[in-house]
């Protein structure tokens, strides 16, 4: 591989590692803004019996809003109406908002709202999915995806095993909190600069709950800091909240959430119970599937129902499952509404078959590659969805990997280091990848784009795309440098703001480079489509000329011409030819029937393999890394600098969701891992010494971006390899009688040795 140039001063690392790079809290303000502090609730479940603002309502320019204050709609829920901005008169969770403190500094906002005592009485509350389960305590109906005949299926297995699976969850842990900016402008308008995934729904949030027209919201985002889902829908509320103290005060209001408060009030990814029968033939091919996952979603809808059909999508992981039944209960618990995660519900779906499969095998005395190579999906094999699997590469790359590392060589080997060896034990996995590309719902998988040429040719580019860090601007950029022939310094990617770019998708799904860098190429093109008519004109061809520019220099039918791009722009705009276009992209050929929960809902599938190789310290419970090896299927790359990056905080994040990164709640609804010295995320440590990715050469693939895949979450799911890696090492050729459970900690890696001893 091309050796990656870290310090390019054209990428936004350079930015970062420079300091230069604004985020919210970043951000020139004007001289007389308010900073606003959120109180919230203490307990998971009661009812609001009094509040006592400790003499800070009577204060000198100190002001407090709550329900009563809200001009609109108090409410924020995106696909249920379940969610209010502030508590009324109930509270579901610990962390729940009741009101704002808005002061002139950020200290004195922080220390007042401290002060302010909420008086309750206490109601019980439910932490569990298993819990809410058992008490129809649900968000939603039940969702079922089902495919061939169940029943029959398990008639004809030979050998069937059922069991029990826990799915932790897991803490967003971007750099940059959660914030806003909101600045009144002339009349009833705002301007409100967020850290969000999603400004339309901030836009559309903020006029609600103001009582006012999309029209007098602009939003506005620079950059975030990270978010990997948890600013999808949970930085709406911070922002309405500064929108909503601008708005009643006149004056800039700015809203930072403190880390220790991030982390308690926002939601996370989402706990599952999972129960599982799956039956084999005699030949270890999966005859029939059945789960049940019970997701914990918290107090409110937020994603969650979008997230348990994801999870429904993928819960035959990168299987071939001819009869298949998945029931989803979405279950409301008293905890933080839990939310989109990079992945989205797929980690869970593909860690239940995969738990399904290791323990079936060890059951079977045969090792889990057999049972993977056996049902791994292959070309025109039908998902449950009733999608066909199209230029399906996940055998090709799992193939590749255990060519590549000579797998049975390896066996041997880790069996030898195994025999005798009391200390330390090694074990190691191959993790299968196919994560369906597309938001799962159809109708937003659109995106736009605004193109302008400047008089002296340089470029700027509008799209609903949000940069958090994966380098979507860039690749916006690379791709309208190829379609307009013209140096990628020359142009230059805007904020992302609702009044240049409408009714946009939240930058999510991985779909954020596909969406809207085709809206940028089809702009660029309709541009372009304007030059060749004017110079078709200017000759008086009857035929349409082929204009192009290479490097810079005009070609007209493959000759090159006098004129270079800037003379040309120059020449248009002398003769009133408009150098500015707003195009759209839709996702072509996807639909999906929500009845009989069949269709084609993915543009693609991203696939891939991993292998990862681990080392357990026996005595302490502890492990070590020892190699990872990727094949993945990312298209036609276009980027590998940003791909290769992506691929490994991918990996390194879902290593730390399926081995260290353990929320805790405690029976009341309180947060006890609410800090950085309770939460365990993984560092440069964490990691083996030996990452080897490579791309799997897909010369085929005419999808995604310019016959490129989507990468953002597919990678996450490499992650859960690491859990079986270890459960070989520390249960070498063992039964297995514990549920697993994740995440892997020292702590549970050790009660399972001592356990099995
Ligand atoms: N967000 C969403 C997502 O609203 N729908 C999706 O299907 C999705 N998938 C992954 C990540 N975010
Ligand atoms: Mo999403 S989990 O914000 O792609």
């Amino acid at each position: 591989m091309k050796k990656i140039d870290y310090i390019s001063k054209d990428y936004d690392r350079y930015l970062h590692l420079t300091g230069k790079s604004e985020f919210v809290d970043d951000m020139n303000i004007p001289s007389d803004t308010m900073y606003a502090s959120v109180f919230y609730s203490s307990v998971a479940k009661g009812k609001i019996k009094n509040i006592d603002f400790k003499g800070a309502d009577k204060l000198h320019n100190v002001f407090i809003f709550t329900a009563k204050d809200i001009p609109g709609e108090n409410q924020i829920g995106g696909i249920i109406k379940d969610e209010l901005l502030f508590a009324e008169d109930e509270v579901d969770f610990v962390g729940e908002p009741i009101g704002v403190l808005v002061a002139e500094t950020r200290e004195k906002a922080e220390e007042y709202s401290k002060k302010i005592e909420v008086e309750y009485e206490q109601l019980e509350p439910i932490i569990t999915a298993r819990e809410s389960f058992l008490k129809n305590n649900f968000i939603m109906p039940p969702r079922i995806f089902e495919s061939g005949d169940i029943v029959k299926g398990f008639k004809k297995c030979e050998y069937i095993f059922e069991d029990k699976v826990e799915f932790g969850g897991q803490e967003h842990l971007y750099l940059e909190t959660q914030g806003a900016i909101a600045l009144p402008l002339e009349g009833n308008n705002l301007k409100i600069i967020s850290s969000t995934q999603n400004p339309t729904a901030v836009q559309r949030i903020t006029a609600s709950i103001l009582g006012i027209s999309n029209n007098n919201i602009e939003v506005d985002v620079l950059r975030l800091g990270g978010a990997f889902g948890g600013k999808e829908d949970q930085a709406n509320a911070w922002a309405v909240i500064a929108g909503l103290a601008a708005y009643k005060l006149k004056k800039p209001v700015k809203l930072i959430l403190e880390r220790s408060d991030d982390i308690k009030l926002t939601g996370k990814r989402h706990p599952y119970s999972i129960d599982y029968r799956i039956g084999f033939a005699k030949d270890y091919k999966i005859i029939a599937y059945e789960v049940i996952f019970y997701q914990n979603a918290g107090a409110a809808a937020d994603l969650s129902p979008a997230v348990l059909d994801r999870t429904l999508f993928h819960c035959n992981g990168s299987y071939f499952i001819p009869n298949l039944k998945a029931t989803g209960y979405s279950c409301k618990t008293n905890l933080p509404p839990n939310t989109a995660f990079r992945g989205f519900g797929a980690p869970q779906g593909i860690f239940a078959i995969e738990s399904a499969i290791f323990k079936s095998a060890r059951k079977l005395r045969i090792s889990p590659q057999k049972i993977q190579e056996i049902n791994l999906l292959t070309e025109g094999k039908v998902f449950h969805y009733g999608q066909v699997a199209k230029n399906c590469t996940v055998k090709n790359c799992y193939d590749s990997i255990t060519r590549k590392i000579n797998i049975s060589k390896k066996e041997k080997e880790i069996s030898l280091f195994n025999t005798g060896n009391t200390e330390f034990r090694k074990g190691f996995y191959i993790m299968p990848l196919t994560f369906g590309i597309s938001f799962t719902n159809t109708m937003m998988n659109q995106a736009s784009a605004l193109v302008n040429i400047y008089s002296d040719g340089s470029v700027s580019i509008s799209t609903a795309a949000i940069e958090m860090g994966q380098g979507v601007n860039y690749k916006i950029r690379q791709v309208a440098s190829e379609e307009l022939g013209i140096d990628i310094s020359k142009i230059r990617v805007e904020t992302t703001n609702t009044s240049r770019i409408a009714n946009t998708s939240p930058t999510a799904a991985s779909s954020g480079a596909d969406l809207n860098g085709n809206a940028s190429r089809i702009a660029c093109r309709e541009i372009l489509n304007r030059i060749t008519k004017y110079y078709s004109d200017k000759q008086k061809s009857n035929k349409k000329l082929r204009v192009e520019f290479k490097k810079e220099q005009l070609f007209i039918n493959g000759k090159k011409q006098e004129q270079h791009w800037k003379s040309v722009v120059t020449e248009l705009l002398m003769n009133r030819i408009s150098l500015s276009a707003h195009c759209s992209y839709a996702t072509p050929k996807i639909k999906f029937d929500k009845i009989k929960n069949k269709g084609n809902p993915f543009s693609y599938h991203t696939y891939g393999a991993a292998y990862f190789e681990v080392t357990a310290d026996i005595s302490l419970g502890t492990f070590k890394l020892d190699e990872i090896v990727i094949i993945h299927d990312g298209g036609k790359v276009i980027n590998k600098v940003i791909d290769t990056g992506q691929i490994e905080g991918a990996l390194a994040q879902g290593i730390g969701m399926m081995t260290m990164e353990e929320i805790i709640y405690d029976e009341k609804g309180n947060l006890t891992t609410n800090s950085l010295s309770k939460y365990k995320v993984p560092d440069i440590y964490s990691m083996p010494d030996d990452i080897n990715i490579t791309f799997y050469q897909n010369n085929d693939f005419e999808s995604g971006l310019k016959g490129s895949k989507a990468v953002g979450e597919p990678p996450l799911v490499y992650g859960i390899g690491a859990y079986f890696a270890i459960i070989n090492a520390i249960g070498f050729n063992k039964e297995i009688n514990y549920i697993f459970e994740s995440p892997l900690t020292n702590e549970r890696i050790f009660n399972y040795i001592n356990r099995e001893a």
